[in-house]
C-alpha cells in the first residue's frame, strides 16, 4: 500500500504532482470543504505532511496525525511550524534551503528597480493610452536612479547574500544587520536596525521571521526617511503594516516594494492605489525552476523519512 501524505497547499509543477501521485496516496487537504471531518477520517493514516513556508502546520493538526513521520516544508521559512514541538515528538521538519535563493533575490532586485524607476506607473501610462493623449515628456515625473543607492539588508542568510551580490554589481554600497556579524561577508555590519535604516536608501527585508515580528515599525520607517524605500521579500509580519501604511500615506518614506503581507491575500486597501508602492502576490520563489527544485527536495525528504532515515537537512532531528 502506498504511504499516505497530507498536502496542505498546492504544488504548481505538474511533473512533481505526477511523481507524488505515483509514489503516495495524496490527501489534498486544501481542496476539502470540511477539513476537520477529512482529518477525522484520514488523520490516522497520514505518514508525511507537505506544507508551504507561509502555511506551516498547527500543533493541533500535528497532534491529530499520530503516524506522522515527517513535515516537509515546500519553502525556506519555518516560522509557521513549531520546531520545538516537532523536536519534542521526534518529527523531522525539512525545508528547501538553497532551492529558491537566486530567484527570491532576483525579485528583490526587480522590486528595487521598479520602485526607484517607477516602472509600474510608466507601464500603466503607456498601456492605458495616456502617453498618446499626453505626449509631453513631462507628463510623467522624473524617477530616481537605483544604481549607487545605499542598500541595507536585514538578514544576511543565503537570500540576503544573493541580494547583496546583485546590488553590489549595481554599484550599491551594502550594509546589513543580523543576530551577529558574519566574518565571511565583505559588507559592513550594523548592530541595530534603527541605525541600519538611518544609513541606507533602500531597506531590504530578507530575515527569517521565526523570532522577529514587527521589527520594522514607525521609528524604523522614520529613520529610513522621506527618500528611502522598503522592500520585503521575507514575511509580512516583520513589518507593523499599519505603521507602513501610515508612513507611505504621509510621505515618511518614498515607496515600497512588497511581496509579502501580514494577512495574505488581504493587502491593506490603502496600498492598492498608491503609485509609490509595487505589490506582488507572494511570488518571489514562484518560478518553474525554483518550484521544481523545491518539489524535488520535498520528495527527497519524504522518501528518506519514510525509509526510516533522518532526512538530509532535518531541522529538528
Ligand atoms: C513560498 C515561502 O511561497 O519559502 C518560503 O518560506 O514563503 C515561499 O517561497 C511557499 O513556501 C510556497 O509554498
Amino acid at each position: 500500500m502506498k504511504p499516505s501524505i497530507l498536502q496542505l497547499n498546492p504544488i504548481l509543477v505538474p511533473a512533481i504532482n505526477a511523481k507524488l501521485g505515483e509514489l503516495y496516496t495524496m490527501h489534498r487537504l486544501f481542496e476539502q470543504d470540511d477539513k476537520d471531518a477529512y482529518i477525522r477520517e484520514h488523520g490516522a493514516s497520514i505518514r508525511g505532511v507537505i506544507t508551504g513556508g507561509h502555511t506551516g502546520i498547527s500543533n493541533d493538526l500535528v497532534e491529530r496525525l499520530p503516524a506522522l513521520e515527517v513535515i516537509a516544508v515546500n519553502g525556506v521559512g519555518t516560522d509557521a511550524v513549531d520546531l520545538e514541538f516537532a523536536r519534542a515528538r521526534g518529527i523531522p521538519v525539512t525545508a528547501t534551503f538553497g532551492a529558491l535563493t537566486e530567484d527570491v533575490a532576483d525579485l528583490a532586485l526587480g522590486l528595487m528597480l521598479a520602485v526607484c524607476r517607477e516602472i509600474c506607473p510608466g507601464n500603466t501610462f503607456v498601456k492605458t493610452g495616456s502617453w498618446q493623449k499626453n505626449p509631453h515628456p513631462g507628463a510623467l515625473p522624473l524617477s530616481h536612479r537605483f544604481n549607487g543607492k545605499r542598500v541595507g539588508i536585514v538578514g544576511m542568510g543565503k537570500v540576503g547574500r544573493a541580494i547583496a551580490q546583485r546590488a553590489f554589481a549595481f554599484g550599491c554600497p551594502i550594509t546589513y544587520t543580523d543576530l551577529r556579524a558574519m566574518h565571511d561577508v565583505p559588507h559592513r555590519f550594523v548592530g541595530d536596525l534603527l541605525s541600519l535604516a538611518r544609513g541606507c536608501d533602500i531597506l531590504v527585508l530578507a530575515a527569517a521571521a521565526d523570532k522577529a515580528q514587527g521589527i520594522v515599525n514607525a521609528a524604523v520607517l522614520d529613520a529610513l526617511g522621506k527618500d528611502g524605500y522598503l522592500v520585503n521579500i521575507a514575511r509580512g509580519k516583520l513589518v507593523v503594516e499599519s505603521d507602513l501604511v501610515e508612513a507611505l500615506s504621509h510621505g515618511v518614506i518614498a515607496g515600497a516594494g512588497l511581496d509579502v503581507f501580514v494577512d495574505e491575500p488581504n493587502v491593506p486597501a490603502a496600498l492598492l492605489d498608491m503609485d509609490r508602492v509595487v505589490l506582488q502576490a507572494h511570488r518571489a520563489s514562484a518560478t518553474i525552476e525554483s518550484r521544481t527544485a523545491m518539489g524535488e527536495m520535498v520528495m527527497a525528504s519524504l522518501a528518506q523519512a519514510l525509509a526510516g532515515q533522518r532526512p538530509e537537512g532535518s531541522l529538528t532531528t
